[in-house]
């Protein structure tokens, strides 16, 4: 519940935080859009380019006899060339899940001419749950997590991740992942902190959504957007600083928080792997790695985890 989650992360001892998933009200979803067209931020394109490499590649390997299920359902375009490759004699079945309706929404319109759209409102793997138990063809999945989404899962909640995925899967099932890689830290930084400031405002907008959702009165011009990068942990973190010492009431969640001067809260954690570790974790979870697919620009991968 945002609220909570709110209070329980500005009130806690020690480093403030507030969940990623909060980025994405109205605001936050259209500067994420603007984000993956930066020159600095390659994500969004590496990932593209292997989508419309590998696409082919996923035709031969399941003939269109796959049902597809996809953990958040992104922009869309990405999973299109998926659909149109799958797309045999009768319709794939593509089921996007999202805890946002209005994401829903958008992606069922987009791909709805590709593909028999229905929808899953709810969390990863409740949704995948749900599907998982009908198994409404009776045919594979085909699972889409894509964008480096994994990311945001420190590596530990991330192999756990895959485990829950897999104990909802069966034999022959298969993960489609997109995992960001290591690379020089100065490129890292910079897709984080881009010179527009275009994350500086979709981090910002994480405390104008508080002020309009929960009546509260941070002052933006008083945080400042930071990008760091922890080499142990191999994750790119991101804070906004508090410059002064202040004190913020949040009304419409019950209570008021004190920042000292260079103070931070920290809003999302994206890490980064080698290509490798990926399909460690997979095994470790359960899976095969049948193929792994690397960008050549934006050091990037696609990893095909097998049940
Ligand atoms: C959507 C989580 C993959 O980690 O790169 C982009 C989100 N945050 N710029 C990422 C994000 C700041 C993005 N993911």
């Amino acid at each position: 519940m945002f609220a909570d989650d709110v209070r329980d992360g500005l009130t806690k001892p020690g480093q403030k935080t507030l969940p990623c998933e909060y980025f994405y009200d109205a605001v936050g979803s259209a500067l994420f859009e603007a984000i993956t067209v930066l020159p600095e931020y390659g994500l969004t394109r590496a990932d593209a380019r292997l989508i419309r490499r590998l696409a082919p590649e996923l035709e031969r390997e399941f003939r269109s006899s796959v049902s597809v299920v996809e953990l958040g359902s992104g922009s869309g375009t990405k999973t299109r060339w998926i659909l149109e490759s799958l797309r045999g004699r009768d319709p794939v079945q593509y089921y996007p899940i999202d805890v946002s309706a209005s994401a829903l929404a958008h992606c069922a319109q987009e791909l709805s001419a590709l593909a028999q759209v229905f929808p899953v409102e709810g969390s990863y793997l409740s949704g995948l749950h749900r599907i998982a138990c009908q198994r409404p063809s009776g045919k594979p999945l085909l699972v889409l997590f894509l964008g480096s989404t994994i990311g945001n899962f420190d590596r530990a909640a991330a192999g756990s991740f895959l485990c829950d995925v897999r104990q909802m899967l069966r034999p022959g099932d298969a993960l489609l992942v997109g995992a960001d890689l290591v690379k020089a830290v100065p490129d890292m930084l910079l897709a984080y902190d881009d010179p527009a400031g275009v994350t500086a405002a979709f981090n910002l907008n994480l405390l104008a959504r508080i002020n309009r959702e929960l009546e509260a009165d941070f002052k933006l011009r008083n945080f400042v957007h930071e990008a760091r990068y922890d080499d142990r942990e191999r994750r790119i973190e991101m804070h906004l600083r508090s410059k002064v010492d202040q004190r913020i009431c949040v009304r419409g969640a019950g209570f008021a928080c004190e920042f000292e001067r260079d103070e931070t809260i920290w809003t999302e954690s994206c890490h980064k792997f080698h290509a490798e570790e990926i399909c460690e974790m997979g095994s470790d979870a359960g899976f095969t790695c049948a193929a792994q697919w690397i960008d050549e620009q934006w050091p990037f991968a696609e990893s095909l985890l097998i049940a």
